[in-house]
C-alpha cells in the first residue's frame, strides 16, 4: 500500500565535513575537499548527500551550536563554496540535504546575546528562562531537576539577571523558546533561505524536542543515582510539535524537498507516523534510536549492555510492519556521527572477519523497506577507535564531560577509570568521527597535517584506494546493494516484509514482498557456522530461488534444502 515517492527511491550518504578530506592543509575537513571526491560517492550509487552541520559555530560540540545559520564556519569554506557543492551534485543529478539545528542555538548567536543582555531585552522570550528555586541554605537552584545530555542540569544560572536559561545538550546550546511566534518565522526564513539557494532539503536536529510543555514539572526519578532527571516525557514530542511541523511541512512541499527528523526518546509507532503518516503534511521520515539504543546499560549509554537478536527482531520488525502497514515510511541507518562502527558494534572488526562482517551488515539493513542512509566509513567497514586510544585522543563533550565527572568524583577509583574507557572505545561518539581512510600516504590521504582527531592506524590495509580497485570489498558489495534497489524497486523498496524465523537466535531472516515477486534475506551475525532450517512455507515460495548477491559469492544455496549450514557471518539474498 506504499504510495511512490522520489524520496522513498533514494539512498543517502552522509558526509561529516571535519572528517571527510581536507583540501588545504590546516587538519580540518572542508567544503573543496567534499568536491574532490564526488566522483567516489557518485560511484556507490547513493542519490543525496547530508551534510553535518557547516553552519558558523564556536565548535563545542561539531557545529551544533550555531552561531549564524547564514554563514559558513571558516575552516569548512564559504557560502560560494557550498553554492559550488550544489551545482557539482545536481549536475550529476544528485541532491544535497543540509543539517536544521533549530532546537537550539549557539549561546554566541546574536539573539542569545540579545537574550542574556538583559531581561527587557526584545530577545529575551526567544530562550526559555525561569526564576530559580532557593534552597535551604538560600541559594539559587534550578527551576527543575531536568539532566542534560551532556551532563548536570539542564540550567544555567545566568548571574546578571538572577534566572536560569534552559539548555537540553550543552550550557552552550540554549534551547529556543517555539512558543514565540518571532522564534518560529525565523527558523521557516532560514528554512527558504537554503532552499532558495538550491538545497534539497533537510535533517532536522532532535526536532521532536520544539515543543516543551511549559510549566517544566519536576522529572520523575529514573536515576536514583543522580540528582538530575530524564525529562524527556515533558520535552520529547510535546503539545505543539505537530503543528509546528505542519507550518515546516508545509514549506518544504513548496520545494518537493526531502526532511527527515532526529527523534530520541520515542518508540510508540503512532506517535511517529503522526509525524510521517502520508497524508500528514509533516516530514518525510525520522530516526527512531531503539536499534542503536539496544547496547546501553541499565545506568545509561556508558554502562556495559549486551544487545540481544530478540529485541533487533523485534524493533525491526514493529518499524518495517507497521510503517508498511500504515503508510509511513522508515530511515534505516545503523551508523552515524553520534554512534560507534556498526561493525565493532553487532559483528566483528577483526581484520579476518571484517569485510565479512561489513557485508553482512549491508544486507541485514539494506534491504529492508525505507530510505537508506550509509555513513562516511560505513562503506568501508571502518572499524571503532583503536584499543590503544587513551583519554588524550578523544574529542567529543559527551565523552569528556562524562569523563571529568567520573575522574572528579571518583579520583581514585582507577578500576572505575578503566572501565569507562572501555566503555568509550565501545560507544564514545569518536568512534565514527575518526578522518576517512583515503589510501595508504600519510595520514590516510585526509590531510597533509596531523588531523584534528587522530587517523584509525589500521588506514595502511584498510582505506578506499585499495576498495574502489578491488571488486569483492565491502565498498563495491554496498554498490551492489544499492544497484538491486534500483533494479527491483517494486519488492524491494515497496514491498512488503516478513520476518522468517523469528524465534532463531542467530540468524535474522526476511522476505520483502510485491506482486511482481518477493524476496528472500538470510543474515548470520555470528562468527561461527550456525545450520538454519528453512521454514516449510519458505521454502514453498522459492521453489525456484537463486542467490543474487552473497557475501561467499562461490556458494550456492538452495532454499529447498531443508536444513542450510551457514558459513560465519554468512549472508545472502
Ligand atoms: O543528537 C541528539 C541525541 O539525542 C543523541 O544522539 C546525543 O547527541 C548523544 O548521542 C547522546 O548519547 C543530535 C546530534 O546528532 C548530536 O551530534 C548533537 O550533539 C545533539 O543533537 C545536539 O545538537
Amino acid at each position: 500500500p506504499s504510495v511512490k515517492a522520489w524520496w522513498k527511491e533514494s539512498s543517502v550518504y552522509q558526509i561529516y565535513p571535519a572528517s571527510f578530506k581536507d583540501s588545504d592543509g590546516d587538519g580540518v575537513g572542508d567544503i573543496p575537499g567534499i568536491i574532490s571526491k564526488l566522483d567516489y560517492i557518485h560511484q556507490l550509487g547513493v542519490d543525496i548527500v547530508w551534510l553535518n552541520p557547516v553552519f558558523e559555530s564556536p565548535q563545542v560540540d561539531m557545529g551544533y551550536d550555531i552561531s549564524d545559520y547564514y554563514g559558513i564556519h571558516p575552516p569548512y569554506g564559504t557560502v560560494q563554496d557550498v553554492d559550488e557543492l550544489i551545482q557539482r551534485l545536481h549536475e550529476r543529478k544528485m541532491k544535497l540535504v543540509m543539517d536544521l539545528v533549530v532546537n537550539h542555538t549557539s549561546d554566541q548567536h546574536q539573539w542569545f546575546r540579545n537574550a542574556r543582555s538583559s531581561i527587557n531585552n526584545p530577545y529575551r522570550d526567544w530562550y526559555i528562562w525561569r526564576k530559580p528555586m532557593f534552597g535551604i541554605d538560600g541559594k539559587p537552584q534550578p527551576p527543575n531537576n531536568w539532566v542534560s545530555y551532556f551532563g548536570g542540569s539542564a540550567w544555567e544560572y545566568d548571574e546578571a539577571s538572577g534566572e536560569y536559561y534552559l539548555h537540553l545538550f550543552a550550557k552552550e546550546q540554549p534551547d529556543l523558546n517555539w512558543e514565540n511566534p518571532q522564534v518560529r518565522s525565523a527558523v521557516h526564513q532560514i528554512i527558504r533561505h537554503w532552499l532558495d539557494k538550491g538545497v534539497d532539503g533537510f535533517r532536522m536536529d532532535v526536532i521532536n524536542f520544539i515543543s516543551k510543555d511549559p510549566s517544566f514539572p519536576n522529572a520523575p526519578i529514573t536515576d536514583p543515582a543522580s540528582k538530575w532527571q530524564s525529562g524527556a516525557k515533558y520535552y520529547a514530542c510535546g503539545p505543539k510539535l505537530h503543528d509546528y511541523l505542519r507550518d515546516i511541512g508545509s514549506i518544504l512541499k513548496e520545494y518537493d524537498a526531502f526532511s527527515v527528523g532526529e527523534m530520541p526518546e520515542v518508540s510508540d509507532v503512532q506517535e511517529i507516523l503522526n509525524a510521517v503518516g502520508y497524508d500528514r503534511g509533516e516530514l518525510n521520515m525520522i530516526f527512531h534510536f531503539e536499534i542503536v539504543g539496544l547496547d546501553h546499560g541499565a545506568g545509561g549509554k556508558f554502562t556495559c549492555g549486551n544487545w540481544e537478536m530478540r529485541d533487533l527482531k523485534a524493533i525491526v520488525s514493529k518499524w518495517q510492519t507497521s510503517m508498511h502497514e500504515n503508510n509511513g515510511w522508515n530511515a534505516l541507518y545503523l551508523e552515524n556521527h553520534d554512534q560507534p562502527r556498526t561493525v565493532s558494534r553487532f559483528a566483528s572488526d577483526k581484520l579476518e572477519d571484517r569485510t565479512r562482517s561489513a557485508k553482512m551488515l549491508a544486507t541485514f539493513m539494506g534491504f529492508q523497506s525505507g530510505t537508506v542512509f550509509i555513513y562516511q566509513g560505513q562503506e568501508l567497514g571502518m572499524p571503532n577507535v583503536p584499543r590503544t586510544w587513551s583519554i588524550e585522543e578523544y574529542r567529543d563533550i559527551e565523552t569528556l564531560n562524562h569523563w571529568h565527572e567520573i575522574t572528579r568524583t571518583n579520583p581514585d577509583d582507577i578500576g572505575l577509570h578503566s572501565a569507562n574507557l572501555a566503555e568509550y572505545r565501545m560507544k564514545s561518539r569518536d568512534n565514527g568521527r575518526t578522518p576517512m581512510q583515503w589510501d595508504a600516504s600519510t595520514n590516510a590521504g585526509f590531510s597533509p597535517v596531523k588531523p584534528w582527531i587522530s587517523v584509525h592506524d589500521d588506514y595502511t590495509v584498510w582505506n578506499a584506494a585499495l576498495q574502489v580497485d578491488d571488486e569483492e570489498s565491502v565498498y563495491h558489495y554496498w554498490s551492489n546493494v544499492l544497484r538491486l534497489r534500483k533494479t527491483f524497486p517494486e519488492i524491494l523498496v515497496y514491498g512488503s516484509f516478513e520476518l522468517i524465523s523469528p524465534e532463531h537466535s542467530d540468524v535474522f531472516s526476511y522476505t520483502r514482498t510485491s506482486e511482481t515477486g518477493c524476496a528472500l534475506v538470510v543474515v548470520n551475525f555470528r562468527a561461527n557456522k550456525i545450520s538454519w532450517s528453512v521454514p516449510e512455507p519458505t521454502r514453498e515460495r522459492f521453489p525456484s530461488g537463486k542467490t543474487i548477491l552473497s557475501n561467499y559469492p562461490q556458494e550456492t544455496r538452495s532454499v529447498l534444502d531443508s536444513v542450510i549450514q551457514l558459513a560465519p557471518f554468512e549472508a545472502f539474498l
